[in-house]
């Protein structure tokens, strides 16, 4: 029965791990990403958290000078979470 009850237990670990980490990945923080904390996402820091997500770059890149601002990650997001 004991060996049931941790079976289960890891279980639940494993699906609420799972959840966050899906949570992470739709908003993963700017200071998170800006991995030298220079104030700027350069697309190599952005290509850590964004593997599959390059055009999302060029489009939050709203002045095209290939680093992304706080205000720029922020803008299709917004500030609110
Ligand atoms: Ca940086
Ligand atoms: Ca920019």
């Amino acid at each position: 029965m004991n060996r049931m009850c941790l079976l289960l237990a890891v279980i639940i670990i494993c699906l609420t791990s799972l959840s966050l980490a899906d949570e992470e990945k739709g908003h993963v923080c700017f200071r998170t990403v800006d991995s030298d904390k220079d104030g700027k996402v350069t697309l190599q820091e952005f290509e850590k958290y964004f593997k599959d997500d390059l055009e999302r770059f060029k489009t939050i890149d709203l002045n095209k000078d290939g680093v992304l601002t706080h205000d720029e990650y922020h803008e299709p997001v917004g500030h609110g979470s």
